[in-house]
């Protein structure tokens, strides 16, 4: 970078003063921009205000910083084994190994679309191999970078090609949602999910508020493992929502980040997804593979679009690469190598079925032994929630300022409305989090 200082050319320069902006030199030629010496004042960045920690996320950059041996964090969705360490699946080694012994096997772009063996396995997974949808080639199905990818793309297509521009997500839902959707052009609105006193779903709100959405409006469902909530409405409510959508042509657009880990069965936790496809009227559907196959960091997942014809279906496909190619180009090969190796091999999908039933066993035992410990201390209140709740978090019921006590006392770490991740427990931490609950309750309101 040229200096404004070093140059004999001042005189052919142009300054300008833009806002609060530092002044900047601009080359009259147009060869370049020169910056003036720097100090912090100076930058053309000097107003840009430093942003909060993302609520969730930044919970494990503070617990990153507490030198506390006791610490423990709860915060983000990631699974802990018995020991508190980070799980890499067994089926997810031996499908790595496959894949580097393989020296077929090279590290070329894939297309826009993704991998076509990931796409075609991905829908199987969530519709059912069987799927009517599948077997008239009436699914579209795009790799993208996760759950939050996947949601991101299917939104930006929704804002470019569907007449209602406006989105109902529950209260409440998992704190990225209203970003991805705002951002990506459309309107965001709730509808009424929880409630707070009977700690369940609140089944009336929730019909009343999709009944006034305007018709065509898009709706957006967990599909299982409700996350903060861990609250999910049984078959028949289920069966009472997708008669609502359908007939107020409502659009519905799942996001599927736990399959499997809810129930501990892959096909079980589909079966919401599979109500609605049932039926012949069209889905959106996003699908992670960070927590049922631990490739978090891969970034690995799809987006499926169910439509009323093939046609239908190749045409939306042909408009999803116009908006990823400009955003990423094409997805990572990696992850959704792994995943398509374990999906396509009868033993490896088998052992993986068994690893995922073990880590959704192992959060619902969690539950139990904190259940188990508040109940031996005696805390007030009433914890049967904790059990009846179902996926990777437990919406505690605890308020900011207790969640604030117990990560300053006992270096507990969680989001601030209270939700903890059953899945970063274990036999071993859970005396100290149910102390750390006891003295909350007992000592703040
Ligand atoms: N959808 C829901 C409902 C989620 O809870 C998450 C992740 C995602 C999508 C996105 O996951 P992915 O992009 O990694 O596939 N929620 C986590 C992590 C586990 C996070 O906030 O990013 C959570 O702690 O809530």
């Amino acid at each position: 970078m040229k200096s404004s200082s070093s140059s004999s050319r001042g005189d052919r320069r142009l300054s300008i003063l833009s806002g609060h902006l530092a002044p900047r030199t601009i080359d009259k030629e147009g060869s370049g921009i020169f910056c003036s010496p720097t100090s912090a004042a100076d930058s053309v960045f000097a107003n840009v205000l430093r942003a909060p920690e993302d609520p969730i996320l930044g919970v494990t950059i503070a617990y990153n910083k507490d030198p506390s041996p006791v610490k423990l964090n709860l915060g983000v969705g990631a699974y802990r084994t018995e020991e508190g360490k980070p799980l890499v699946l067994n089926v997810v080694r031996q499908a790595e190994k496959l894949l580097v012994n393989d020296r077929s096997r090279v590290k070329e772009y894939l297309p826009i679309v993704g991998l076509a063996d990931f796409n075609k396995l991905s829908a199987k997974l969530i519709l059912g191999a069987d799927s009517p949808a599948i077997l008239g080639n009436l699914v579209t199905t795009v790799q993208c970078l996760s759950g939050t990818g996947s949601l991101r793309v299917g939104a930006e297509f929704l804002a470019r090609h569907y007449y209602q521009r406006t989105i109902y997500i529950p209260n409440p839902t998992w704190g990225n949602h209203g970003k991805i959707f705002t951002l990506a052009g459309l309107t965001v609105k709730t509808y009424r999910y929880y409630d707070p006193v009977t700690r369940g779903l609140n089944i009336q709100g929730l019909l009343e508020d999709l009944g006034s959405a305007p018709s065509g409006a898009i709706v957006l469902l967990h599909a299982c493992a409700h996350n903060p909530t861990g609250v999910d409405p049984t078959l028949e409510q289920w069966e009472q929502i997708r008669r609502l959508i359908r007939s107020k042509s409502l659009l519905p657009f799942f996001d599927s980040a736990y399959q499997g880990f809810a129930s501990g069965s892959l096909d079980e936790d589909a079966r919401s997804v599979r109500m609605f496809v049932a039926d012949g009227g069209e889905c959106f559907i996003a699908q992670s593979y960070a927590k049922n196959m631990g490739l978090y960091g891969e970034r690995v997942g799809a987006l499926s679009i169910v439509c009323r014809t093939a046609d239908v279906a190749s045409r939306v496909e042909s408009q999803l690469k116009l908006v990823i190619r400009p955003m990423y180009s094409n997805p990572p090969i990696h992850g959704a190598s792994i995943v398509s190796t374990i999906l396509k091999d009868r033993n490896l999908y088998q052992e993986w079925t068994l690893e995922l039933k073990a880590m959704a066993d192992r959060i619902i035992t969690m539950r139990k032994q904190l259940f188990d410990a508040l109940r031996a201390r005696e805390t007030p209140g009433d914890w049967s929630h904790i059990i009846k709740q179902i996926g990777m978090f437990t919406f505690t019921g605890l308020n900011t300022k207790q969640v604030t006590f117990m990560t300053r006392e006992y270096h507990i770490y969680m989001t601030s409305d209270g939700r903890i991740s059953m899945a970063g427990l274990s036999s071993r931490t859970i005396p100290h989090l149910a102390d750390a609950i006891h003295a909350a309750v007992t000592t703040i309101v």
